[in-house]
């Protein structure tokens, strides 16, 4: 049986690639210095995307692909992924949720405890001698006891709430509607409301135009001087140039990030700043949920082409 040929937009690491290129051709998008010419050259043969999290498969694409069956998304976010154009042309798409949903907590309690304990300006102190020229580091304030607003109560969202929970905060969230697992959380509908109460505000929603821009200049000033804004979902759901601008002028008191508008190109007004904690996008960054989620981006794929139900549908 002839392989199925798949256009790959992004890297992945060597364990998934000797998997992919045992069962199917892989033509590596990322790498090829004219992409039209590439793509024209094996659109014909493609009957698969494999795809990353934050790089997408838009209309333009998908439309080029006459023989695209599947797009394989390796994230639990598909909103770089243009799904209406994706139904219109009869292609499905996957996505690898829940493998990944522990260690994206995980990083944002990180995140939080780091920044709210000073743990990376503490270890400067120490490696630069400054504990024993200066003395002792600035006194931080505590996280237990604190009000913490989950804006998103899914799969991360609630991971988080529980690790806040054990972390003896009081958990306050928003979502659509009062979820009936989240008894002893506070509801607040409105994430402008919700940011007004807490003293730490995660954000936890699936990206796309629903959600596009919810953290704006309202929320993000009604988390306030002494609040901490920590994203680790995607970039889109906070306005970046009112986060920037509350940031600078300290209407914001601090903000930890793992996803950026345009990232890996960061704008460098997040450079000259004192009150963030930045991180490449690598929340779900661990060897174990990778090889979890390139596992679940294969399986899908060989699926489709074994004519056997997909893992992890989307669409
Ligand atoms: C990325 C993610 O896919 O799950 C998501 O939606 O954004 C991430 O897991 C991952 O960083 C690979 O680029």
């Amino acid at each position: 049986m002839e392989k199925p040929h798949i256009l790959q937009i992004g890297p992945y690491p060597d364990w998934d690639m000797e998997r992919l290129e045992q069962r199917f051709v892989m033509h590596r998008y990322f790498e090829a210095e004219d992409k039209a010419a590439f793509l024209s050259e094996c659109a014909p043969q493609i009957r698969g995307i494999a795809t990353r999290g934050e790089l997408g498969a838009d209309m333009s694409l998908i439309e080029a692909l006459p023989n695209l069956e599947i797009i394989s998304v390796y994230g639990v976010g598909y909103d770089a992924v243009d799904l209406k154009a994706a139904e219109a042309a009869g292609v499905r798409v996957t996505n690898t949720p829940d493998v990944l949903t522990k260690d994206v907590a995980d990083l944002g309690m990180a995140m939080m405890l780091a920044a709210s304990r000073g743990v990376i300006g503490a270890e400067e102190w120490v490696r630069t001698g400054s504990w024993k020229n200066k003395g002792l580091y600035p006194l931080k304030s505590r996280v237990f006891g604190k009000n913490v607003g989950v804006l998103g109560l899914g799969r991360i969202g609630y991971e988080v709430a529980r690790r806040c929970a054990a972390f003896d905060m009081e958990i306050h969230y928003s979502d659509l509607e009062e979820r009936d697992f989240a008894k002893d959380w506070i509801f607040v509908a409105n994430p402008v409301e919700l940011a007004k109460k807490v003293d730490f505000l995660f954000v936890t929603l699936t990206g796309g135009p629903a959600t596009k821009g919810i953290v704006g200049k309202e929320v993000i000033e009604a988390l306030g001087p002494e609040g901490m804004l920590i994203n680790i979902s995607r970039a889109s759901n906070i306005d970046e140039v009112a986060l920037l601008d509350a940031l600078e002028s300290k209407a914001l008191g601090f903000a930890c990030l793992d996803v950026f508008d345009s990232e890996p190109d960061v704008d460098p007004r997040f450079f000259a700043l004192d009150n963030v904690l930045l991180q490449p996008h690598h929340a779900s960054g661990t060897i174990e949920t990778r090889k979890a989620m390139g596992k679940l981006v294969y399986d899908n794929l060989a699926a489709q082409f074994d004519k056997k139900p997909l893992p992890t549908p989307v669409l």
